[in-house]
């Protein structure tokens, strides 16, 4: 069976394709009979079988190679010097080869992953920055080949930085050709789609969805006017989504994964993941099945590429997040390998208006543990808005409304808060629910914008702490911290978007700036604002690199640390010794009882971030803005720094 799938293979390759096959059958074929029962299961599987060991077989040798080295070693995504950097192809080397240009600086900066974003072929005209795609498994003409994506991962490869890109699996382009077939009514590809003749059902289902856009693209189904039907599309009306209750399409889909982890490509980030089930009454988000979808897409990908991921894209509540990584309920299974900690990243914009660790530490100490083989994708900034998901469950452990403080973090990061160092916009607001999202570069987020207008140096500077303090806390959590492009030079907002009629609407295009390569000159000028926060940058990376208890394997613990501004958590590891991270919210310095680690078991605390002594005069002092990274040096090897006399 599959031999000629297979014929590439020499029998010892095909041996271990064989074994992986038969390590996960046992993980795929139960959501598989879930997801799709009364179809004729065996004839699935082997559809699915042969895809996968398609996929074996076209695989290169370096890949080959590849794969072997990661199912030896399968925490290569979980160790300290997995360091991400996020960027649009276009915006920051223009084309693909010119991405190629730019590796010394991804290196100088000591980054060892590349999430490179909107590469695929997209619809001409709007196309969401990328996100509605005519073609899987062809790059955007004007960005270069298929040959030039080849070229950069071995470039990028040989450098030891592993490449994402985004699946946008969730739906196409209305351009795609499967979407084109079933507009011109071939049966076959209708049914790829979810499709209604008349606003029967749209308006049931209608009755219990939100609108994701609901100021850019309200509804969530629109005519069709060829095919004279309504067409469901959650997103943008060009964007349709994808059947998954057709096996079909789960077929397609794992032809694509295979595709793509061919091209080379490491991580691949599953766009808008919680979306791809629907059911009647409910929201059709993070329905069981979405889950079973990954489970069974991420099987067959280690059968047949096992060196390729997969990232979830779940920007969602903090109880619906971590099924994404394979903890659910009562089991815990194998899903995505990293997904967004999108909770982490809402505390730290909430903490660092409030100054207040009450929150951050009940939202974080609620939240389920992540599976020991897996890894969080920390992040500061994306791409996209930063929706304020508070559950209100922690609001009320941490003695706030839930929706009061919704409203009040749309209110501060938009500037309109007294006492407000933001100047972000709003996103998307829905005045039905009174939902608001936000907008804005780190750098408008965190002050230094609004001291740069106001050529105010000492808010500067102030700001300046502040976005370090941020990606201290990110790049200090283990699993995969992402740096958002340009904000290691401190980017400022980008008004640019407003003139340009396909973007003006969507303000998410206010921090999607061009690299500015003149001002990266400055980098390491420590008079400039990008001298100062690029050092900082590297300090920070540097150090974590040296750091082993910051591998995604250890146990994670938040602490109260007895200040009401100051937070703090504890990585242990067993390999590894332990890391406690403290992070200072507050303008005023703060004061921590002298022992505090040790009484978590740090036995000789040393903070790597800063040398000197911890606790000289009787007390941990936590100054303004601060972030310290503390080891216990017996367990990590190094050394405390002498006494001062
Ligand atoms: C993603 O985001 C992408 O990151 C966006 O850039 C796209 O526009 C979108 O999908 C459609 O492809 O709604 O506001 O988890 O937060 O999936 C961003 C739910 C989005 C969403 C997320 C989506």
């Amino acid at each position: 069976m599959l031999s000629d799938e297979l014929k590439a293979l020499s029998p010892d390759e095909q041996s271990f394709f064989w074994t992986r096959v038969e390590d996960q059958l046992p993980l795929l074929l139960p959501p598989l009979r879930a997801l799709y029962g009364s179809f004729d299961l065996d004839a699935l599987t082997i559809e699915l079988l042969k895809v996968a060991a398609r996929t074996a077989g076209a695989r290169c040798e370096r890949l080959r190679v590849l794969d072997l080295r990661r199912c030896v070693s399968p925490d290569w995504f979980q160790r300290p010097d997995m360091v991400g950097y996020v960027a649009y192809a276009e915006l920051f080397g223009e084309t693909i080869s010119g991405v190629g240009k730019h590796l010394d600086y991804l290196s100088e900066l000591g980054v060892t992953y590349l999430h490179l974003m909107s590469v695929m072929k997209p619809r001409e005209g709007a196309n969401d920055g990328g996100f509605a795609v005519a073609d899987y498994c062809d790059v955007d003409p004007s960005l270069g080949t298929l040959a030039d994506l080849e070229a950069l991962a071995v470039a990028l490869k040989a450098r030891g930085i592993s490449l994402c890109i985004d699946l946008v699996m969730n739906h196409t382009a209305a351009e795609h050709d499967w979407a084109t077939r079933a507009a011109a009514g071939e049966e076959r590809y209708l049914d790829y789609f979810i499709t209604y003749p008349d606003r029967v059902m749209p308006d049931q289902w209608e009755a219990s969805l939100p609108e994701v856009f609901p100021e850019m693209a309200p509804g969530n189904f629109t005519w069709n006017a060829p095919m004279n039907r309504w067409v469901w599309t959650t997103f943008n009306s060009f964007q349709w989504d994808l059947n998954y209750a057709n096996p079909d399409v789960i077929i397609e889909m794992a032809g694509v994964m295979g595709f793509l982890a061919n091209v080379g490509i490491d991580v691949l980030r599953l766009d808008a993941v919680a979306f791809t089930w629907k059911r009647l009454g409910t929201d059709c988000q993070n329905q069981p099945e979405a889950h079973l979808i990954v489970q069974v897409l991420r099987s067959l990908l280690q059968m047949g590429a096992p060196a390729t991921i997969c990232k979830a894209e779940a920007i969602v509540g903090p109880d619906q997040l971590v099924p994404y990584l394979g903890a659910h309920d009562s089991v815990s299974r194998h899903e995505c390998e990293v997904a967004y900690h999108n909770q982490l990243m809402v505390m730290l914009w909430s903490s660092l208006a409030t100054r207040d660790a009450g929150l951050i530490t009940h939202a974080m100490s609620r939240m389920r543990a992540a599976p020991s083989y897996t890894a969080w994708c920390t992040y500061v900034r994306c791409h996209d808005d930063i929706g304020w998901a508070i559950d209100d469950r922690d609001a009320a452990l941490a003695m706030v409304g839930g929706t009061s403080h919704r409203q009040f973090l749309a209110d501060f990061y938009r500037g309109d808060f007294p006492t407000s160092f933001a100047r972000g916009v709003s996103f998307s607001s829905n005045t039905l629910t009174g939902d608001e999202r936000t907008c804005g570069s780190a750098a408008a987020l965190t002050g230094i914008d609004d001291g740069r207008l106001r050529a105010d140096e000492k808010a500067i500077e102030v700001g300046i702490r502040r976005l370090l303090l941020m990606y201290a806390v990110t790049i200090g959590f283990g699993g995969i911290p992402l740096l958002y492009m340009g904000d290691e030079l401190g980017l400022a907002n980008n008004l640019e978007y407003l003139n340009d009629p396909e973007k003006a609407d969507d303000s998410r295009w206010i921090q999607r700036p061009k690299m500015d390569w003149l001002v990266a000159e400055r980098r390491n000028d420590p008079s400039s604002i990008e001298g100062r926060m690029f050092v900082g940058f590297t300090h920070l990376i540097q150090v974590r690199r040296s750091i082993g208890s910051m591998h995604a394997t250890g146990a994670l613990e938040w602490v109260w640390t007895g200040h009401p501004n100051v937070a703090g958590f504890v990585r242990r590891n067993v390999r590894h010794g332990a890391v406690m991270v403290l992070v200072n919210f507050s303008e005023e310095q703060a004061l921590i009882a002298p022992d505090f680690p040790q009484r978590h078991g740090l036995v000789t605390p040393v903070d790597r971030l800063d040398p000197g002594p911890l606790a000289s005069t009787g007390i941990l002092t936590m100054p303004s803005l601060s972030v310290r990274w503390i080891v216990d040096a017996a367990a990590e090897g190094v050394h405390p720094a002498p006494p001062v006399s």
